[in-house]
């Protein structure tokens, strides 16, 4: 893995449409799908029931059909801006704790972004190459992302008895604005137009996002981790928010390496919820000047406000009633519980 701040790509992964895949069968296959193009440019593509731009697709089904996965290896699984990068902080430091203490000057978090320490496969790694190599990764056990859905997910991660995943959502209102601004870091500053934001939330509430519909990615998840509880870990950001130690101390055991009474006793979960804090990492040399070496993105781009609750001072009225709407249709009666009211 390329450890440099300087990106391999003249602009990010997301915004590249030519060329983005050069294999000609899949060329030919991707001309049959359904495709819709953006409000802010780039098209995306309809494949096994939810949305991916073009230069991803060619990463999601090269990770589909050519992921090996081994007993020990654990996923972070997440809807696009539901907390990802703040989830790959915590689950790094926490399983390779013993290899890289928390309190080391040169803990590997202080220096790499946690996208860089755990790669999104579809995007980071199976874009670039059918087969990618992983033994660079320096966590033990592997530990490593995705966004995609559950039926998307390769079949050995899906069939394993031994794979761990934690997959964590956050209010779809919150992550809608965290989306919206992400597009805008995306697109560049101010080219996105005066009505985006509506046309980004009508994409939204169509389901026209990265891996989305957001309620058919969720609903599945939950389903899966009623089904198997010992392999899927279902969390919600605002309960990690709210409660961090307590949800660090529970994803502990779920990977079974739960805190010993010494580590207890020494204020390891605190100082591990401290290193992964909003705060600490939006705040490291790395996140705010450096570039995910695999995609082109700028590590600041995933640091914004990392709070609950910003919809409150962006969305109208009707968006509220609408958004709410959609995901009580979808989602209500499922006990999901994402602050939507019910
Ligand atoms: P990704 O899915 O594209 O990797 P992701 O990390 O989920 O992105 O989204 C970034 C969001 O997580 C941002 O939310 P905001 O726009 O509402 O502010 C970002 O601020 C938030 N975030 C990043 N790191 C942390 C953290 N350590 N604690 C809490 N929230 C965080």
């Amino acid at each position: 893995m390329s450890w440099s701040n300087e990106s391999s790509y003249s602009q990010p992964i997301y915004m590249q449409q030519e060329d983005a895949i050069k294999e000609e069968e899949l060329k030919t296959f991707v001309s049959t799908l359904p495709h819709k193009k953006t409000h802010f440019g780039p098209s995306i593509y309809q494949y096994q029931g939810f949305w991916y731009p073009l230069s991803i697709l060619s990463g999601v089904m090269n990770f589909q059909r050519n992921f090996h996965s081994q007993s020990s290896d654990i996923f972070t699984i997440t809807f696009p801006k539901s907390g990802t990068t703040w989830l790959k902080s915590l689950l790094f430091t926490l399983s390779n704790r013993r290899q890289f203490p928390v309190n080391d000057a040169n803990h590997p978090i202080l220096t790499a972004n946690p996208h860089q320490l755990v790669p999104t496969l579809e995007i980071a790694l199976y874009i670039k190459d059918q087969n990618p190599n992983l033994d660079h990764l320096l966590s033990s056990p592997r530990l490593l992302g995705s966004h995609l859905p559950w039926t998307v997910l390769p079949e050995p991660i899906k069939n394993s008895s031994t794979n761990k995943i934690v997959y964590l959502c956050r209010n779809p209102k919150d992550v809608f604005v965290s989306l919206w601004h992400y597009e805008n870091q995306l697109v560049g500053p101010n080219k996105m137009g005066l009505d985006s934001f509506k046309k980004s939330f009508e994409s939204f509430c169509e389901g026209l996002n990265l891996s989305g519909p957001f309620w058919d990615h969720i609903l599945d998840y939950w389903k899966e981790s009623k089904k198997n509880p010992g392999k899927i870990f279902f969390l919600k950001y605002e309960d990690m928010k709210e409660q961090p130690g307590l949800h660090l101390r529970r994803l502990a055991e779920f990977l079974d390496c739960p805190f010993s009474s010494d580590e207890e006793e020494s204020g390891l979960v605190e100082d591990i919820v401290k290193l992964c804090s909003f705060e600490n990492l939006s705040n490291l040399e790395v996140n705010k000047n450096g570039k995910v070496s695999q995609t082109g993105m700028h590590n600041s781009a995933f640091f914004r406000k990392g709070k609950t609750g910003d919809w409150k001072s962006h969305l109208s009225e009707e968006m509220i009633l609408k958004l709410d709407g959609i995901c009580n249709d979808k989602l209500g009666g499922f006990g999901i519980g994402l602050g939507l009211g019910y």
